[in-house]
């Protein structure tokens, strides 16, 4: 049966990467027998271009008939003096939040051959295997009132959470680690916020239900300065919207570049939507130089968290080391020897392996 994708590049790289993921599936369908369409729709500042708002109507009811989401990047400098309502990132926010999409999962696992291109210690990175779940669709980023006041000379911004929008991405990371290593690190604020101290009595309370799991409670300060001194001790670490955009950035580091990592934004069923950690890179947008693993590795997630297609989703991994541990790499990877590839090149190279 054919897999209706929607498509939305964004801005910036967003545009060039997504040529990759269509590359990557199209070989996925040529290989496998799979048939996949794709439509695609914009989003983000390209939407406000051409559409006057970031998130059209026909984006959102194409992305809701979808059975998969794949979207590159948003914003860029264009239109960062744009009314706030006009501001790409409104699109990305409106459309996870249109498609509930409340848990938003980070794998964070370096491959072997970029050890060295983490800043970090060889010894440090070595271990390192790690998933953030972070919950997308409250906390600061959606809280009201947000808005200047006082004409302006103040300014307001709410971290609201309900305690069912606790509970679900709770359940969804200690079910997550039972997947794993069966332990799971809850990052809060408790010390000074409160609606840190009722995240931190909803994991307390749904502990009992899965007694497998080992728990611990970290404050935000702590988490990340772990991250990048024993991040092996983490297996799931589970946190509240902003603080885990923060830390996945910051997890990055581990893999030797954000244009390394995946996402999967995804709900109890129905759509998920799948995009690199990484923005639109305005720095070097247009030049063909960005780094599409990210990308490419988040249409693995879609295979496998949308469409159950493990093996293809491995196939794609495994052709991404390979591509990596024969020396290609792209400009973002500090890597010596090898040899740099472009954004095309790169993307070239995994489709060669996957159908090798
Ligand atoms: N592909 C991720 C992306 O475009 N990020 C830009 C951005 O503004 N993200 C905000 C967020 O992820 O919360």
């Amino acid at each position: 049966m054919t897999k209706n994708i929607v498509l939305l590049p964004g801005d910036g790289i967003g545009q060039e990467v997504i040529q990759a993921a269509k590359a990557v599936l199209d070989t996925v369908s040529e290989e496998y027998g799979h048939s996949f369409s794709y439509q695609t729709e914009s989003i983000g500042g390209s939407a406000v271009d051409e559409h006057g708002t970031p998130l059209p109507d026909q984006t959102v009811e194409a992305c809701k008939k979808a059975d998969a989401v794949l979207l590159g990047a948003v914003g860029g400098p264009k239109w960062d003096t744009y009314p706030s309502h006009l501001r790409p990132e409104k699109g990305l926010l409106g459309i996870r939040k249109a498609l509930g999409l409340f848990a938003n999962l980070r794998p964070v696992k370096g491959f072997e051959k970029l050890l060295h291109a983490s800043p970090l210690k060889e010894e440090v990175v070595k271990d390192s295997d790690l998933l953030i779940v972070r919950e997308l669709t409250g906390g600061l980023y959606f809280g009201t009132p947000s808005e200047r006041q006082n004409n302006g000379q103040s300014v307001v911004d709410t971290l609201s959470y309900t305690r069912h929008e606790i509970e679900r991405i709770v359940d969804k990371a200690f079910e997550s680690a039972q997947l794993r290593r069966n332990r799971l690190t809850s990052v809060d604020k408790a010390n000074v916020l409160e609606s840190s101290k009722l995240w931190r009595e909803v994991v307390e309370e749904k502990k009992a239900q899965y007694p497998d799991v080992e728990v611990e409670h970290l404050l935000v300060d702590a988490a990340a300065m772990k991250l990048i001194t024993n991040p092996s001790q983490f297996d799931v670490i589970v946190t509240e919207n902003m603080f885990g955009d923060i830390l996945s950035d910051e997890a990055s580091v581990l893999t030797g570049s954000l244009g390394m990592l995946p996402s999967a934004s995804v709900r109890e069923d129905g759509v998920g939507l799948y995009e690199p950690v990484h923005g639109s890179a305005p720095d070097i947008a247009g030049q063909g130089i960005a780094n599409p693993l990210a990308m490419i590795l988040s249409t693995a997630l879609m295979l496998r968290h949308s469409f159950g297609l493990d093996h293809e989703a491995q196939i794609i991994e495994n052709a991404v080391k390979e591509a990596l541990d024969r020396g290609y790499h792209t400009a973002d990877l500090q890597v010596h020897g090898g040899q740099k590839l472009r954004t095309k090149e790169m993307t070239e190279k995994v489709v060669e392996y996957i159908k090798s």
